[in-house]
């Protein structure tokens, strides 16, 4: 059993390691879809290769106490003909009665792609598309299904997850080390595109989501504390569009409002201030009226590669501003 109302509430699942949790209700019932951390020699560094993962496993809780169901693995990479290693975070969505599992992971050639697999129910299993979507790349796509049905996918992250080398539209390899924006300049933005109706390819080109600094400009790539990094996440509230992030190395979750889900956004303020271990990816969900966050730390390992998912509850205050209901010390 878990509670979101502690200052730090135990992680929900112990038996394996999980991290960068998606979290969706589906039938009435909460599901989250994350990471699964694995143990591996490799040692810490900043292309993150100790992040070695290899399938994924999906969960489902009646209450947000729990209990929790481990519904097994559900997507391995040796089913999926186009990966090579490194299943990272990944997202669900539904549409028409299918379920659609997105995951990052890298190809043959160490290009990370974005993948999509179908299931019948939200626990999978869920069978992969043998190519990766058309004109995807990067890594943390996460999927949202607006009012009328128009589905966007999010993806996008810098570092190991190689967004710095897309900034002229093709990979430039070479662009690793030097390519990542700097100074005055605009950081570098997070990726929306349209979802086909069929959920399997985009419908649009993949645009930058642009993220207002609270002077209407873009972000400045010198904000480390408030430019994107990585873990896109969009929620809908009160008719706003809500798009929250990592800031990466200065490892907060921080979040943006919009009047659409293409944007731009205005930067607000932190979700989170940093938690035990370097990364941090979270999600946003209303489960039963509630409002709850779902992100990680290393509390159970203190290893940055063996992360927990835990779940805090938020509220909105009148301004529709988010707020921890018990603040972090
Ligand atoms: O889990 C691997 C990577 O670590 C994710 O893709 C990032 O968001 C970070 O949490």
């Amino acid at each position: 059993m878990t509670d979101p109302t502690q200052k730090d509430p135990s992680p929900i699942v112990s038996h394996l390691f999980t991290a960068d949790p998606s979290a969706h209700v589906f039938n009435g019932k909460l599901y989250i879809y994350p990471s699964h951390d694995r143990e591996t020699d490799i040692q810490d560094n900043d292309n993150g290769d100790q992040y070695d993962m290899n399938d994924y496993h999906v969960f489902s809780m009646p209450n947000v106490e729990g209990p929790v169901t481990d519904h097994g693995v559900v997507l391995k990479a040796e089913d999926i003909p186009w990966v090579d290693k490194q299943l990272w975070a990944p997202d669900a969505a539904e549409k028409n009665g299918k379920f659609y599992l997105y995951y990052p992971a890298r190809d043959r050639e160490g290009i990370f792609r974005i993948g999509v697999a179908v299931g019948d129910q939200p626990e999978g299993p869920f069978k992969p598309d043998p190519e990766p979507i058309p004109g995807s790349y990067s890594i943390d796509p996460a999927s949202f299904v607006d009012d009328d049905g128009q589905a966007y996918l999010y993806f996008g992250g810098i570092w190991g997850g190689q967004l710095q080398c897309w900034r002229t539209g093709e990979f430039k390899r070479e662009a690793y080390e030097t390519m990542e924006a700097s100074g005055d300049e605009p950081a570098l933005m997070p990726r929306v595109a349209k979802l086909s109706d069929d959920m399997h390819t985009f419908s649009s080109d993949v645009q930058d989501l642009v993220i207002n600094d609270t002077d209407g400009k873009p972000i400045h790539a010198s904000k480390h504390d408030r430019r994107f990094f990585e873990a896109a996440w969009m929620h809908k509230y009160n008719g706003k569009y809500y798009f929250s992030y990592s800031t990466g190395d200065t490892h907060y979750l921080a979040y943006a409002i919009g009047d659409s889900p293409l944007g731009p956004f205005t930067y607000q303020d932190r979700i989170l201030e940093p938690v035990k271990g370097w990364t941090t990816h979270h999600s946003i969900a209303e489960f039963k009226g509630k409002w709850y966050l779902f992100y990680h730390d290393t509390s159970i390992s203190g290893k940055n590669h063996l992360r927990c998912v835990k779940i805090r509850e938020i509220v909105y205050d009148e301004q529709g501003k988010i707020k921890l209901a018990v603040p972090q010390e």
